[in-house]
């Protein structure tokens, strides 16, 4: 029995069933928010929504315009469950764990370049293993660096047990992974000992309920952490019938106390032929009606992901479909084209998705906007590091992605600043390939002129004002600009 008196254990509060009918399909997710906390540091609403906007996992409404890749480049893991078995790989197969192929860091770059400029509507990478990223951390935070630093618009993602990752939650933070998942299973130690077989943690191996405790409190100070950075968080939980099917409604209510924001409940995958301890010994599958009860009761808790694929480890597309094998790592040419003529030709592909085609028929201009909260123009251009991205035409503005950069201002000792300022400087210019107007409330005299000799407006007049209004207002002001931009296009085309 669970020992009550254990600092250690969560204590959950007693599983019921919401009152109200659950209203949480993702595509609300942006106006039923989990976020309890008061916090002026915490991300407002509109921060929310262009995090989630598109990300295929996040929003049931992006996983139809974008797509996801996977960076398979964590063979090991620190725990066992008994639903997985990574020894196995078949091409047809999908399911998480299985990979055709292990990635060095740098090989995984050139096949995310490689993917970037075939499949534009690739807005998101995440490394998902095969085995735990976070068990394998030097080649995860190489690979998510070495992403961050040569593809500014590309949004990073990492999932992961949770046993090591209050150790690497500020090193998630400072290389810009907005979102992270964590596999939770249960709360209960006891539940902990039936679905997983070992867990090994701080050089030691543990088994059975001491092992479960262990996850578990790890498990809750890893969302708890990831809470407070601000780093938007989903848990995947898998059903198991007769293990921890009835306790996960019970489970959503801890997830809302720590303010996750979406709770994805998937079915048990358990064949003899994947060769996992429950396929072997026969573990049922859940049935489609039992899945749909449970995110039912845990629906009014967490807002519940519904159109999950259970991707595997190598995953690249839309959701809906596996392309990993047409991209194996021999047949990528090992000298990428420079990804700014990728991220230029990404831009203006995703601008016409999120102007249904407007932005190919009619001027337009691509608007990068310093901002901290994302409702104002309230950064210092030195300052930012993300720009959001929109696309104003003559009549509507909408939200297009990011592009993230190094900080332009790095800090007070001059003499290295000047040098670190300088290659700043570049990389920042660079990432803004593409971009029409810069607004911001301040900029210096170097990156004025940086900006100005690449063909890139400057405007420092909106500063500390809303955002949605300064984009209903500005195509008035520039509209010659986005003529001439409009008419050089035409004629690069025609040529
Ligand atoms: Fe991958 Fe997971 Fe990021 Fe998505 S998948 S790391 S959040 S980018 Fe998505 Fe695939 Fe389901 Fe994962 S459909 S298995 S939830
Ligand atoms: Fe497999 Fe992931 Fe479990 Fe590790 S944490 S055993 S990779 S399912």
């Amino acid at each position: 029995m669970n020992n009550k008196n254990d600092i250690t254990k969560p204590t959950p509060s007693s599983a019921k069933r919401p009152s109200c009918k659950s209203k949480c399909e993702s595509e609300s997710l942006t106006s039923d928010i989990n976020l309890t906390k008061d916090k002026s540091s915490d991300p407002t609403p509109s921060a929310i929504k262009e995090k989630v906007v598109n990300h295929p996992c996040y929003s049931n409404d992006a996983h139809h315009k974008y797509a996801r890749m996977h960076l398979p480049v964590a063979p090991a893991c620190n725990i066992q469950c008994n639903y997985c078995n990574r020894k196995y790989d078949c091409a047809n197969e999908s399911r998480p764990g299985v990979v055709s192929e292990i990635l060095t860091p740098q090989e995984a770059l050139l096949k995310a370049q490689a993917v970037a400029k075939a499949i534009p509507q690739l807005s998101v990478i995440g490394i998902a293993g095969p085995g735990d990223p976070l068990a394998n951390p030097v080649r995860t935070m190489e690979t998510l660096s070495l992403i961050r630093e040569a593809m500014p618009d590309i949004k990073l993602c990492l999932s992961t047990n949770g046993l090591t990752l209050t150790d690497h939650v500020d090193e998630l933070l400072r290389l810009g992974v907005d979102h992270v998942t964590v596999t939770i299973n249960t709360l209960d130690e006891v539940i902990a000992a039936q679905i997983y077989k070992w867990i090994y943690y701080q050089g030691r191996r543990y088994e059975g309920v001491e092992g479960g405790r262990i996850l578990i409190q790890r498990q809750m100070e890893g969302i708890a952490a990831l809470s407070k950075a601000g780093i938007l968080t989903k848990v995947n939980s898998v059903m198991i019938p007769g293990i921890n099917d009835q306790h996960l409604p019970e489970l959503s209510q801890e997830l809302r106390r720590n303010n996750v924001f979406l709770h994805n409940i998937m079915p048990l995958i358990s064949k003899p032929e994947h060769g996992t301890f429950f396929g072997l010994n026969g573990q049922r599958e859940p049935l489609p009606a039992e899945i749909d009860e449970v995110r039912e009761l845990a629906g009014g808790n967490v807002s519940q992901m519904k159109h999950c694929q259970q991707c595997r480890a190598d995953a690249v597309g839309m959701l809906e479909e596996d392309r990993s094998a047409e991209f194996n790592i021999k047949d990528i040419n090992p000298e990428p084209e420079d990804y700014t003529k990728t991220m230029e030709g990404r831009c203006r592909f995703q601008s016409a998705v999120v102007s249904k085609g407007a932005s190919e028929t009619e001027a337009s201009l691509v608007v990068a906007v310093a901002t901290k909260n994302s409702e104002q123009i309230d950064l210092h251009f030195g300052h930012a590091d993300c720009f959001k991205l929109y696309l104003v035409t003559k009549h509507k503005q909408h939200y297009i992605g990011e592009r993230r950069i190094p900080r332009y201002c790095t800090g007070d000792n001059h003499e290295q600043s000047a040098e670190a300022n300088e290659t700043n400087l570049e990389n920042t210019i660079k990432a803004l390939h593409g971009v029409d107007l810069v607004l911001c409330c301040r900029i210096g005299t170097p990156p004025n002129e940086a900006l100005e000799k690449v063909n890139i407006k400057p405007v420092v007049d909106y500063a500390y004002h809303p955002i949605d209004a300064t984009l209903a207002d500005i195509f008035s002001n520039y509209e010659a600009l986005a003529e001439s931009k409009w008419a050089e296009r035409q004629q690069v085309e025609v040529a």
